[in-house]
């Protein structure tokens, strides 16, 4: 009998699941059904935006912790596809840090083109995954937000692909209760237009912080201040930029840092990251994990040690990411095809530890980007997914490090070549800091100068 496989979630790590599987009916050979439910009316995760906080049109939390403003963080020379380049979608050369809608466009196109989207059922949340012992399956319940109805159906392996920056680490601060100016998580972070002439706080010290807070500088925040719990981010800010250690509590508008000093602020930003969160798993089977680079009970970084039929994709921490999705989509599609054979549980805890014995051991970003592209090494030599070298991603990895410690704000001008094709990115018509615009139709444009000289 055919097998049934349930995908949970449509975000980047969904799609390439589908990807993987679409790759191989291409050869004739028989496919297990699947099923993708996504609870957004698009797919694309995190890089499907919504204007919306809080809870979405249905009711349902909202997924997405995207802003207007958002640029890729990293080159996209280290997330580009190995089976479906940026020179295959765009025709072109583009610059190395897109805006969020060219990205969307770029994995929207490649599986727009291989017709998976039959797969997916929108609009549908996952509300509870049990698994029966008698029938060796997973009973999946989901809401159908569109019909109002809820249903069940039986399916024999289990992907989760539900990502795991949305679910916001809210933690508390003495006395912020009184703080009468805008106060929020990242996670609902829209836009940062409106902290323009404003005072603002970011408190964290990691991407999210990093990045809002550049964004208020760029929209004409009046000082923007980042709070740091273990260490600074240590770049090299501008005037009007600083790092202060750990808020020791609020007192109105006025915040005390445990340094001693204090300062006046309209805004703040709590930067302070995700949890793992799977409402839709009962806690034997559910991801317990801080956010890092190799959470335990994970073979591979994919298999359950729960239930070798249950499996997460994109769980870790990321430096690498739609690339390595799609290594580990293509790794759980042969373990459920049958083409890899999983070693004993035994053995399966042997590997993990001793992966987890290298993670312990690491010492700084360069670490870090050499383990998870060892990672992705170790996967796709175990596939047919194209192998491309890590080690010269590694490079543009380290040569962004070393372009963001020379010039925080001036980064994302950089460029680097496609380690898939060797095109050399262009420079975007406009740099970044200057650049106002973040929609795919400006970015894609070739803006004339007017009579002095700005690019319109
Ligand atoms: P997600 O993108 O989170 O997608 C998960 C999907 O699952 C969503 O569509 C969601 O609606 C669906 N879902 C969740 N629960 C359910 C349910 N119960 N039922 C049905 N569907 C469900 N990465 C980069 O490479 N470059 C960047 O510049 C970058 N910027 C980022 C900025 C922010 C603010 C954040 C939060 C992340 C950023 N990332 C970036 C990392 C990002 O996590 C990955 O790029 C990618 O989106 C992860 O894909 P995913 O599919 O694993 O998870
Ligand atoms: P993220 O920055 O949202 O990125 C997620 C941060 O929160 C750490 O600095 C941590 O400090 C701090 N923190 C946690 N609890 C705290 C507390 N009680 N008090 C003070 N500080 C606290 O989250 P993390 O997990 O990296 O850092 C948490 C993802 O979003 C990343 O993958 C990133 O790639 C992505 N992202 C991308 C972009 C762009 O591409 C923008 C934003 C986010 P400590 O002490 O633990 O170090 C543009």
């Amino acid at each position: 009998m055919t097998s049934r496989v349930a995908i949970i979630g449509a975000g980047p790590s969904g799609m390439a699941q589908l990807r993987a599987f679409e790759s191989v009916r291409n050869t004739g050979r028989e496919m297990p059904e699947i099923v993708c439910f996504e609870k957004q009316a698009d797919w694309g995760g995190q890089w499907n935006f919504t204007w919306r906080t809080g809870l979405d049109a249905h009711g349902e939390p909202v997924h997405s912790s995207m802003y207007r403003n958002l640029w890729s963080n990293g080159p996209k020379e280290a997330l580009e596809f190995a089976e479906y380049t940026f020179d295959e979608h765009f025709g072109r050369p583009i610059s190395s840090y897109p805006p969020r809608a060219v990205l969307w466009d770029y994995i929207n196109g490649r599986v727009e083109k291989s017709d998976v989207k039959q797969y997916v059922r929108f609009n549908t949340v996952v509300r509870w995954v049990q698994y029966n012992e008698d029938t060796q399956t997973f009973s999946v319940t989901v809401h159908d937000a569109v019909e109002n109805r809820t249903e069940t159906s039986e399916f024999d392996y289990v992907v989760v692909g539900s990502g795991h920056f949305s679910y916001p680490n809210v933690p508390e601060f003495a006395g912020i209760e009184t703080f009468p100016g805008s106060l929020r998580h990242a996670h609902d972070f829209r836009g940062a237009e409106a902290l323009a002439d404003k005072d603002v706080l970011l408190i964290g010290a990691s991407y999210s912080a990093e990045d809002i807070g550049v964004q208020a500088y760029k929209m004409g925040a009046r000082s923007v201040t980042f709070s740091y719990r273990t260490k600074p981010m240590g770049f090299d800010w501008p005037k009007g930029m600083r790092e202060v250690p750990l808020v020791e509590r609020f007192e109105g508008s006025t915040v005390h840092f445990s340094d001693g000093t204090s300062g006046d602020f309209d805004a703040v930003v709590l930067c302070t990251g995700y949890l793992h969160h799977y409402p839709f798993l009962p806690s034997d089977l559910a991801l317990d994990s801080p956010n890092c680079l190799y959470p335990d009970g994970l073979y591979r970084g994919v298999v359950s040690e729960a239930n070798e039929k249950l499996f997460y994709l994109g769980a870790q921490d990321q430096w690498f990411t739609f690339n390595m999705f799609d290594a580990q989509a293509w790794f759980v599609r042969d373990v459920i095809l049958g083409d890899f054979e999983l070693p004993g549980p035994e053995a399966r805890r042997q590997d993990m530890d001793a992966w987890l014995q290298r993670f312990r051991g690491l010492n700084g970003p360069a670490d870090e980007i050499r383990f998870q592209a060892d990672y992705i090494r170790d996967l796709i030599d175990l596939t047919d997914y194209p192998m491309f070298d890590l080690d010269e991603v590694v490079r543009i990895f380290l040569a962004w490090k070393h372009d963001k410690q020379v010039n925080i704000l001036g980064y994302r001008d950089a460029v680097y070549p496609s380690v898939m094709t060797g095109t050399m990115a262009s420079v975007h018509h406009t740099p970044w800091l200057s650049e106002l615009d973040d929609s795919l139709e400006r970015y894609l444009s070739e803006p004339e100068p007017d009579d002095v000289g700005n690019l319109v």
